[in-house]
């Protein structure tokens, strides 16, 4: 009975841990260059889900920013040169995110889907 009881608790722990993970969302990184997102040339397209985590990862030898340019919610990083930001999307549509240094000539593209 003991066993029983002990199988019982693991299985709503699996459970409660899937659950979790599924609430939390994924994490989709987009690497910062100099001078562009994701890949050099033309306009980099993301897409991830409501709930998702983007984290851009500041890779350039030069200081650059995440800004949104048009979307259904403003964020923004500030200049920098290294490590990371991270932000949950909780608005569903498209943004046109611009570097704030390099404006036009450095953008991209993050749609966000139910
Ligand atoms: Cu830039």
């Amino acid at each position: 009975m003991k066993s029983l009881a002990v199988l019982a608790l693991a299985l709503a722990l699996a459970l409660a841990l899937a659950l979790a993970t599924a609430a939390l969302g994924a994490t989709t990184t987009v690497k910062v260059a100099d001078n562009y997102f994701v890949r050099d040339g033309g306009v980099s397209e993301v897409k991830v889900r409501r709930g998702d985590v983007v984290s851009w990862r500041f890779a350039g030898l030069r200081a650059h920013s995440v800004v949104v340019k048009r979307g259904p919610e403003p964020f923004g990083s500030g200049p920098r040169s290294s490590g990371s930001y991270p932000h949950r999307m909780k608005k569903i549509g498209t943004y046109t995110i611009y570097c704030g240094i390099h404006g036009a000539r450095m953008q991209m593209r993050l749609i966000v889907k139910r």
